[in-house]
């Protein structure tokens, strides 16, 4: 075998041992392998608008950025400040980066089309939760971003409408998110495994530190707000029941955490094995995450890295879209937990699995 000489050998953390982002993107462009470097060129329009909008959470309590605007979005949710400011760097990186035609935004009552500049070889649509969790940025918890990007048909004109865009989750050809955290995450697939980058803020530049991640199946972590128990179904209690159960040989017992930012609590089962849970409740009946900008997104990312997504009764990106905002129950993480979520709340006795 042979050795690199020294002087080819990087030392540890050195830029020369890291891959950037930009590199990295680049470097898989046979993932379009006709493609005129516009899809690299919109995946960097994101990583802008995320460095800008981390530049901002870092520094909340020192500029007015937190706290309430005053009004409310189409959710009928009280923005905060810092949710405007992330809708606004988005569209804005997007509109000046040409490569997207239509985004259409948790914060937005509607899609909205760009006018494309230039020629395109590819029309992508952009659907995005510019910060999820947002009541945490005045508490200093952590909070994130979520992105799905769609092609459109070649024969859409540039002034797409929403119809045009609503198609199921399997349809997606790029999804991540970012977690603005201990430290400043993005993560994304483009249907060829999952690849996390760190920000490293003293030069600027997403680095590769988690490349092609797998969700372990470990019965590690449980994420649900067990405030709403009263409203669960009986069959979700015996669900739960039976996930608390400590295991008689190891003496394992699942843990719980909760933060109140979908994008914080999934990373962190993503990369300890767990399960996310908001079922429908009596305040949400039809589950409280959206389906195009939530659910879906994280949804692609999950399956490609070995785990699965649910509504506890179905895939969810199966799901044909109806509406923009349109919500949906939400299981999603490792895979056996999943699985066994399903067979309670379909009450398949008979396929409840093993402790994993
Ligand atoms: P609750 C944030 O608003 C969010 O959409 C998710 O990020 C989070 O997990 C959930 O809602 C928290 O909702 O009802 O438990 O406060």
């Amino acid at each position: 075998m042979s050795h690199a000489s020294s002087a080819d050998q990087a030392s540890p953390g050195t830029l020369e041992s890291v891959m950037t982002l930009e590199q990295f993107i680049l470097d898989r462009r046979e993932r379009f392998p006709q493609s005129t470097g516009a899809f690299s060129r919109l995946l960097r329009d994101v990583s802008v608008a995320a460095k800008i909008i981390n530049h901002n959470i870092r520094r909340a309590g020192i500029l007015d950025v937190v706290g309430e605007t005053g009004t409310v979005n189409v959710q009928d949710e009280r923005q905060k400040k810092l949710d405007e400011i992330a809708d606004r760097e988005l569209e804005r990186a997007l509109r000046r980066g040409g490569e997207c035609c239509l985004i259409g935004s948790e914060e937005q009552p509607d899609t909205i089309p760009l006018s494309p500049q230039g020629n395109f070889q590819e029309r992508f649509a952009v659907f995005f939760d510019p910060l999820d969790g947002s009541s945490n940025t005045d508490v200093n918890a952590s909070v994130g971003t979520i992105f799905s990007v769609y092609t459109l048909p070649e024969d859409v004109d540039e002034k797409a409408s929403l119809d045009v865009t609503l198609r199921p989750g399997s349809e997606q050809v790029a999804a991540g998110y970012v977690a603005y955290g201990s430290s400043t995450m993005f993560v994304f697939t483009t249907g060829n495994g999952v690849n996390g980058f760190t920000l490293d803020p003293g030069i600027g530049e997403f680095l590769l530190t988690h490349p092609n991640l797998q969700i372990p199946e470990a019965r590690a972590m449980y994420s649900i707000n067990e405030a709403d128990i009263e409203d669960f179904s009986p069959e979700l209690r015996s669900f739960l029941k039976w996930l608390k159960t400590k295991d008689p040989e190891t003496g394992h017992r699942i843990r719980a955490r909760y933060i109140g930012s979908f994008v914080s609590d999934f990373h962190r089962n993503l990369l300890t094995g767990g399960l996310y849970m908001y079922p429908a409740t009596v305040d949400h009946p039809k589950g409280k995450l959206r389906l195009m900008y939530e659910a879906n997104p994280m949804a692609f990312l999950v399956e490609q890295a070995g785990g699965q997504a649910s509504t506890g009764h179905q895939r969810i990106l199966d799901l044909h879209p109806d509406n923009l905002h349109q919500r949906t129950p939400l299981f999603i993480g490792s895979s056996p937990l999943v699985e066994a979520a399903e067979a309670y709340l379909q009450g398949r006795e008979e396929d409840i699995p093993d402790l994993p």
